[in-house]
C-alpha cells in the first residue's frame, strides 16, 4: 500500500467554532475540504507517531465516507492504532471514556451534535486531546492556522476499513480496531452509580420511565443500559434507532424540539420519568411527570444530592458552570463550602478544571451536565445520576426540585434564540452593547450593578479568553447575558439569557416566561433585539 502526498489549496472558512467545525455536508463535500482539515489536525500535534487515535461520529449522514478518508489519514500520516466505533458510531462521552481508558494520543468525533443530519444538512468535526477533552483554544487556533497555509495531505491508498466487523485489520502498518460502541462507556456508568437500586426502581411497576433517544447516537447505549442492564421494559427507549437523517428531526434535547417526548411526559397518565439526549449524546433533558426540570436546576440539584451516589459519595471538590448558566450551582456551592468557578461557553474550558481536581461536576444551561468521569459533557450520565437520585430518596422529580428550591430558593431562568439573523446586524448589535455604559442605570425596579464584556482567564495556564458575552447584572442578583452563537452554520444566532432570584416560596410557582416578563422587555428595549434582528419573537424559548 502506497501513501500519497496530494497537493491542495487553504480553505479560508475553517475555523473552528465552539465545539469544532460545523458546516452543511456539501461544504465538506468539496474536493479536499475534509483531508485538509484532518491534514491540519495532525499537523497541529507532535509526538502521535505510533499511538493510538479515537475516531467515531453520531452516525449522521456522511460519517462513514468521513471516517474512511480519516482512517487512511491516519495511517498515512503515523498513528499506530486506531481505534473506531462498530458501524463508525460513538458518541462524545464514549470518545471521551475511550481515550481516558487506552491512553490514546487524542480523537476525533464526527458530528455536529443537535444540528439536524441529511445530505444538506450539517456535519461537523471535532478534536479531543489525551485527556479525553475537547481541544483547548490554543490547539483549534493552531489548527486554524495550519489550514490558511496548508498545501499537501498525506492520505495511503487503500481499499475500505469494513467498519461493521468487530476486530481488527491492517491498514499499512496501522492497525484498525473496530470496537463495541457501549462496552466501555457502560462499564463507566456501572462504576459511578448504585446499579442494582436503579435496576429495582426500573423493575418496579409503579415506576414508569420514558427515554427519547431522538433517532442518533444514544440509541445503542440507552437500550443496553437501561433495557439491558437495568432491567427496564421493553419500549422505555423511544426513537432509539441510529438514522442518517435522525428521522428527519432536530434532535436537540428542549421542550420544542424533543415534542414526542414532551406529549407524553405532559400527557395523561404521563411516567414518572422522561429523559432525552442528543445527537452526539452529550446533552441531556430531564422531566418529570408533567414537570420540567431546567438544565442549571439540574447541575444544582445533581451536586446538592451528589453524596446519594457512590461515584460521588466522598463529596465534591468543586463545581463550574457556563457564564450564561444560572447561579443555581453557585448557592449549592456556598453551602457546601467549595468553590463554583465560571467559565466561558463551551465544554473546553472545563478541562483544566477537572484536570486539576478543581471541580468534580460541570454544567452549561445548554442541556449539559458532566463530572470528572470524563472531559465532555454526558447525558445519559446526568439521566442515570437522576435515577440513582430517585432510587434513593423514592420521591418524585417535582417534589425534588421543590424542595430544593424551598432549601436555596429559585433561578428563574430562560434563554431566548433568534436563530440565522444576519450576521452583520448581528455583530452589530454586541457591538453597540460592548460600548454602551450602563452601570448605575435603572429600568423599573431594577438597577445596574455591572455591565461588561465576560472574560476569563484559565486559573490553571494563565489563558485569557476574551468577548465571551456581554453581562448585564442587577443589584437584586437578576442578570441579563447575550452572546453570539458558536455552532451555527448558518447566518447569526443571538442568544439571550435572563436569569432573576426567588427565595419567597409562596412565589416560586409562577410560568417562567411571566415571572421574567420584565427583565426580558428590559433586554429587548436595551439591545433594540427587534430592530437589528427584524424578529419580534424569538425562534426557540427554552
Ligand atoms: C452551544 C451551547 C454550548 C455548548 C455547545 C456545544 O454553543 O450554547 O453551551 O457547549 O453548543 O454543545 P453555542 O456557541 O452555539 O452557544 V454540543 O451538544 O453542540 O457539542
Ligand atoms: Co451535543
Amino acid at each position: 500500500m502506497q501513501i500519497s502526498t496530494i497537493p491542495t489549496t487553504p480553505y479560508t472558512d475553517q475555523k473552528p467554532g465552539t465545539s469544532g467545525l460545523r458546516k452543511k455536508v456539501p461544504v465538506f463535500q468539496q474536493p479536499n475540504y475534509l483531508e485538509n482539515f484532518v491534514q491540519s489536525i495532525f499537523d497541529s500535534l507532535e509526538g502521535y507517531q505510533g499511538e493510538t487515535l479515537v475516531v467515531g461520529g453520531d452516525g449522521r449522514y456522511y460519517n462513514r465516507q468521513a471516517i474512511q478518508i480519516i482512517l487512511k489519514m491516519a495511517a498515512a500520516n503515523g498513528f499506530g492504532r486506531v481505534m473506531v466505533g462498530q458501524g463508525g458510531i460513538l458518541s462524545t462521552p464514549a470518545v471521551s471514556c475511550i481515550i481516558r481508558k487506552n491512553r490514546a494520543f487524542g480523537g476525533i468525533v464526527l458530528s455536529a451534535s443537535h444540528n439536524p443530519a441529511g445530505p444538506n444538512e450539517d456535519f461537523g468535526i471535532k478534536y479531543n486531546i489525551s485527556n479525553g477533552g475537547p481541544a483547548p483554544e490554543k490547539v483549534t487556533e493552531a489548527i486554524y492556522a495550519h489550514s490558511k497555509a496548508i498545501s499537501q495531505y498525506r492520505i495511503l491508498e487503500a481499499g475500505d476499513v469494513d467498519l461493521d466487523r468487530l476486530g481488527t485489520t491492517q491498514l499499512g502498518v496501522m492497525v484498525v480496531e473496530v470496537i463495541d460502541c457501549v462496552t466501555d462507556y457502560a462499564a463507566l456508568m456501572e462504576s459511578l452509580f448504585d446499579f442494582n437500586r436503579i435496576q429495582q426502581l426500573l423493575t418496579n411497576p409503579s415506576f414508569r420511565m420514558c427515554m427519547d433517544s431522538m433517532h442518533a447516537v444514544t440509541g445503542p447505549y440507552a437500550h443496553a443500559l437501561f433495557e439491558g442492564r437495568l432491567g427496564a421494559p421493553a419500549g422505555t427507549v423511544m426513537n432509539g434507532k441510529t438514522l442518517e437523517d435522525f428521522g428527519g428531526g432536530h434532535p436537540d434535547p428542549n421542550l420544542v424540539y424533543a415534542h414526542d417526548l414532551v406529549e407524553i411526559l405532559f400527557g395523561d397518565q404521563a411516567p414518572d420519568f422522561g429523559a432525552a439526549s442528543d445527537g452526539d449524546g452529550d446533552r441531556n433533558m430531564i422531566l418529570g411527570r408533567q414537570f420540567f426540570v431546567t438544565p442549571s436546576d439540574s447541575l444544582a440539584i445533581l451536586a446538592a444530592n451528589a453524596k446519594l451516589v457512590p461515584g460521588y459519595s466522598s463529596g465534591l471538590s468543586g463545581i463550574a458552570r457556563s457564564m450564561p448558566t444560572s447561579q443555581a450551582a453557585d448557592r449549592v456551592a456556598e453551602r457546601l463550602g467549595i468553590d463554583c468557578y465560571e467559565t466561558p461557553t463551551g465544554w473546553k474550558f472545563f478541562g483544566n478544571l477537572l484536570d486539576s481536581d478543581k471541580a468534580t461536576l460541570c454544567g452549561e444551561e445548554s442541556f449539559g451536565t458532566g463530572s470528572n468521569h470524563i472531559r465532555e459533557k454526558d447525558g445519559l450520565w446526568a439521566v442515570l445520576f437522576w435515577l440513582n437520585i430517585l432510587a434513593v430518596r423514592q420521591e418524585s422529580v417535582e417534589q425534588i426540585v421543590r424542595s430544593h428550591w424551598q432549601t436555596y430558593g429559585r433561578n428563574y431562568y430562560s434563554r431566548h434564540d433568534y436563530e440565522g439573523v444576519d450576521s452583520g446586524r448581528a455583530h452589530q448589535l454586541v457591538d453597540r452593547l460592548r460600548g454602551l455604559n450602563l452601570k448605575g442605570q435603572q429600568y423599573g425596579a431594577y438597577e445596574v450593578e455591572y455591565h461588561d464584556d465576560f472574560s476569563y482567564t484559565d486559573p490553571i495556564d494563565g489563558s485569557i479568553s476574551q468577548n465571551q458575552g456581554i453581562r448585564i447584572g442587577f443589584t437584586d442578583g437578576s442578570r441579563i447575558v447575550y452572546r453570539l452563537s458558536g455552532t451555527g452554520t448558518q447566518g447569526a444566532t443571538l442568544r439571550l439569557y435572563v436569569e432573576s432570584y426567588e427565595p419567597n416560596i409562596a412565589k416560586q410557582s409562577q410560568d417562567t416566561q411571566e415571572a421574567l416578563s420584565g427583565l426580558i422587555a428590559i433586554a429587548n428595549e436595551v439591545a433594540q433585539i427587534q430592530d437589528y434582528t427584524g424578529r419580534d419573537q424569538p425562534t426557540v424559548i427554552t
